[in-house]
């Protein structure tokens, strides 16, 4: 059986039952104007990943494995956007607001669209989601089933809020997850790390793992020694544990 060289443990992946998720790679969370910056954020770290997540969806495509992409949205009545998210903060616009690119994260509005160059192509699926996890009021879980997909590669933004939520989801339910460490983004350098640092420390016996995407869409390991790679990834488990311990969050 192929492996992906990840951590915390090589992943062992069986190209016939697994699918490329691209969480919420959408204009609203990578322009200016849109719901990531209305959060005061600075979205460039956001596109920067954007070639790499390119490059990812094309191996997918390439293999004829199925590519899922994924979009935070709201009806334009806002009857699945409850209060509790919608006043949320103090942003400068809020969620239904109209921006820039239209009303924030709304379904159909210009700002809400997956970016150009990520765009789905016809016939793969793209989900609606009102929530930060892709399971919560969709059909996700139905399509997996059907499909007979088991194992499941993560990619998109944000690291620690809807990767992480639907990553942590997905193996409840069942599925082996693999996160694609340089296909995935957070507007907050920690976070993303705090987030790989808990994935690594903490995952159990065939829980979520990580990988460099580069060994996902290459052929596993087929020209870097493994012996490199476990030094690599040996390096940032160290890094996380040093960095988390100066973290603010937990002071
Ligand atoms: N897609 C996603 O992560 N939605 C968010 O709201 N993320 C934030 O970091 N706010």
């Amino acid at each position: 059986m192929a492996e992906i060289d990840a951590l915390p443990f090589p992943f062992a992946f069986r190209p016939e039952t697994m699918a490329l998720v691209v969480i919420d790679m959408q204009r609203d969370f990578a322009e200016p104007g849109g719901f990531g910056a209305s959060l005061g954020n600075d979205v460039g770290r956001v596109t920067a990943i954007v070639p790499t997540v390119k490059r990812l969806i094309e191996g997918f495509r390439a293999a004829g494995l199925p590519v899922i992409h994924t979009m935070e949205c709201h009806r334009p009545d806002l009857s699945d956007l409850p209060p509790a998210k919608r006043d949320r903060g103090n942003p400068s616009i809020r969620i239904g607001d109209m921006g820039p690119m239209g009303r924030l994260l709304i379904a159909g509005e210009p700002g809400t669209a997956i970016l150009d160059e990520l765009a789905p192509l016809p016939g793969e699926i793209v989900i609606e989601k009102p929530g930060k996890g892709a399971f919560y009021a969709t059909p996700l879980g139905e399509i997996l089933k059907a499909r007979g997909i088991e194992q499941l590669v993560f990619a998109g933004v944000t690291t620690e809020v809807c990767v992480q939520t639907t990553m942590r989801e997905a193996n409840d339910r069942g599925y082996e997850c693999l996160l694609c460490e340089e296909a995935t983004e957070s507007y907050f350098e920690e976070f993303k790390m705090a987030t790989i640092a808990m994935i690594l420390l903490a995952a159990g016996p065939r829980s979520s793992v990580i990988a460099p995407s580069r060994t996902i869409v290459r052929e596993p390991l087929a020209d870097r020694p493994r012996s490199e790679l476990r030094a690599r990834h040996g390096g940032w488990a160290l890094l996380h544990r040093r960095r988390l311990l100066d973290f603010p969050i937990s002071g």
